[in-house]
C-alpha cells in the first residue's frame, strides 16, 4: 500500500490543491509543515490528530517542520463566529515557550517560530512585498472571511491569513518547504500562500487538509463537556485521558485508531475482527488508550492509568499511593476530618449521607466502604492508621458515589 492509500484508507484527507500531490507524496521527498497557534500553554487532543501526520509522513521518508506562531498568536485566526479577544504579548510568550517543549518532547521534530521573521517586517514592506498580491475580492471569497462579514471583522484578523501565507513562502525559501498540511479549517490560509508564491516567487506550492475527528454524534473529538483535553499531563492526568479513551463508542473506535495512532492497516484490521466478535472486552478501546497514551506520555503513565483505573474499580483502593487516589478521584466531593471521629459522624457531618438515619440504614445495608471495603459498624472510631499514607480515607457510597476525606 502507497503512503496517500494509507491517508486516504485512514480517511485523512478532505482536500489536496493538486492532483500532483499524491505522485509527490509515494515518489518524492518532500519537507512540509504543519502549525499551531499559542492560544494556550499546552496543545489539546484536536492538535494531536493532526500534528500526527507528522510521524506519519516522516515514517516514508518525509521531513517535517512544526511551526508555532509566535506571531500570528499576536493576531488571531479568525474563527467562522465572532472576534477572538486578544492575548496579551507576555501570555503568548509564555504559550509559545509552553507549546515548543512540548511539541519537541512528543513528536521530536525541527520547531520553528514565525515571530523570528515576522517581528522583521515593517509596515510598508509587509504592504508593497505581500499586501500587493493579494486581491480584497480573494479575500471575501474564503470562506471563514465571508462568513464574518455580517457579524463583522477587524482589519487585524482580516490580515491574517495574509500572515500565514508568508509563512509558507518563508518556510519555502529557508528549508526548502513545499507541502503545508492541516485541518480542514486552515484550506483558506493555505490557499493564500499558495496564491502568494505562484504570483509573488512564479513557484507551485502544495497545500492538503484532514478532516475534523467527530464522535458518533458530530460533536468534536476530544471535548468533555466544553474541556477540552490536555496534552500536557498536568492539565489532563494520563487516567482523565484513559478514561475517555476507554469509554469510546463502539462506532467510532476503529476510526480512532485510524487516526490517533501509528498502528498499520493490518494491525487495526485485527483489532477490528477481534473487536467485533466480543465488543464487551472492549479491545479496540483498550488499545486506543495504550497507544496514545503511550505515545504522548510513555509506558509508565499508561501502567499507572490502567492501575488506578482497576484499583478503584475492584475497590482495591489500599494498594495504590496517596497521588494515585488523588489523580483518580479528581472530580469526586472532598471533606476533612479529625482522627477519632465515628464513622457515622463521619458520613452525616461531611454530606455523604444527609441524616443519621439515612447512614444508618446505608450502613446496614452493606453500601458504605471505606477504603474499598465494606464497613457497617457505626460507632468505628477512624483512627490513623486506616487513612492511606496516614491521611487520606475513601469513601464509596452505593455502586459510584466516592468521597475523598483529608484528615485536618
Ligand atoms: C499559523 C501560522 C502558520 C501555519 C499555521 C498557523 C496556525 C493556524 C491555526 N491552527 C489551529 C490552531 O492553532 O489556527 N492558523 O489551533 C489548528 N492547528 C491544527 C490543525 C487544526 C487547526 O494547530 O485543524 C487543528 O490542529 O491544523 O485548527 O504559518
Amino acid at each position: 500500500m502507497t503512503l496517500y492509500e494509507d491517508l486516504k484508507w485512514r480517511g485523512l484527507i478532505k482536500d489536496v490543491s493538486s492532483p500532483e500531490i499524491e505522485k509527490k507524496l509515494n515518489e518524492e521527498k518532500v519537507t512540509f509543515y504543519i502549525g499551531t497557534d499559542p492560544t494556550a500553554d499546552s496543545m489539546h487532543i484536536g492538535h494531536f490528530s493532526s500534528f500526527l501526520i507528522a510521524p506519519r509522513l516522516a515514517q516514508y521518508g518525509h521531513k517535517p517542520v512544526l511551526l508555532i506562531g509566535g506571531a500570528t498568536g499576536l493576531i488571531g485566526d479568525p474563527k467562522p463566529s465572532n472576534e477572538r479577544s486578544m492575548i496579551t504579548k507576555e501570555e503568548v510568550e509564555k504559550n509559545v515557550q509552553g507549546l515548543t517543549k512540548q511539541a519537541k518532547e512528543i513528536f521530536g521534530f525541527d520547531v520553528v517560530n514565525n515571530y523570528d521573521w515576522i517581528k522583521n517586517i515593517d509596515t510598508i514592506d509587509f504592504l508593497r512585498d505581500y499586501g500587493k498580491y493579494i486581491n480584497v475580492n480573494y479575500m471575501l471569497d474564503k470562506d471563514i472571511i465571508s462568513r464574518r462579514l455580517e457579524s463583522g471583522i477587524t482589519f487585524c484578523e482580516f490580515a491574517y491569513t495574509i500572515l500565514q501565507g508568508l509563512d509558507f513562502v518563508h518556510l519555502n525559501k529557508e528549508k526548502g518547504v513545499t507541502l503545508q498540511v492541516a485541518g480542514s479549517d486552515q484550506w483558506g490560509n493555505i490557499t493564500t500562500g499558495i496564491e502568494l508564491a505562484r504570483k509573488k516567487e512564479g513557484i507551485e506550492l502544495y497545500g492538503l487538509t484532514m478532516p475534523l475527528v467527530l464522535d458518533s454524534r458530530g460533536v468534536k473529538f476530544g471535548k468533555t463537556e466544553g474541556n477540552a483535553l490536555w496534552l500536557d499531563k498536568n492539565k489532563t492526568s494520563s487516567y482523565e485521558l484513559y478514561q475517555y479513551l476507554i469509554n469510546s463508542d463502539d462506532a467510532c473506535v476503529i476510526d480512532y485508531l485510524k487516526k490517533l495512532t501509528l498502528l498499520s492497516k493490518e494491525e487495526i484490521e485485527n483489532i477490528e475482527k477481534e473487536h467485533t466478535e466480543a465488543p464487551e472486552m472492549r479491545i479496540a478501546q483498550k488499545k486506543l488508550a495504550q497507544e496514545v497514551i503511550t505515545f504522548l506520555h510513555g509506558k509508565d503513565e499508561f501502567t499507572k492509568a490502567v492501575n488506578i483505573s482497576e484499583s478503584l474499580f475492584k475497590g482495591n483502593i489500599a494498594s495504590l499511593t496517596k497521588e494515585e487516589i488523588q489523580e483518580g478521584l479528581k472530580e469526586v466531593p472532598t471533606f476533612t476530618f479529625e482522627f477519632g471521629v465515628t464513622l457515622l459522624d463521619l458520613l452525616v457531618n461531611n454530606g455523604i449521607c444527609s441524616s443519621r438515619r439515612e447512614a444508618r440504614e446505608l450502613l446496614k445495608n452493606n453500601s458504605i466502604s471505606l477504603n474499598g471495603n465494606k464497613v457497617n459498624d457505626e460507632s468505628m472510631i477512624i483512627t490513623k492508621d486506616i487513612a492511606i499514607e496516614d491521611v487520606i480515607i475513601v469513601i464509596r457510597r452505593g455502586k459510584k458515589k466516592y468521597f475523598l476525606g483529608q484528615s485536618k
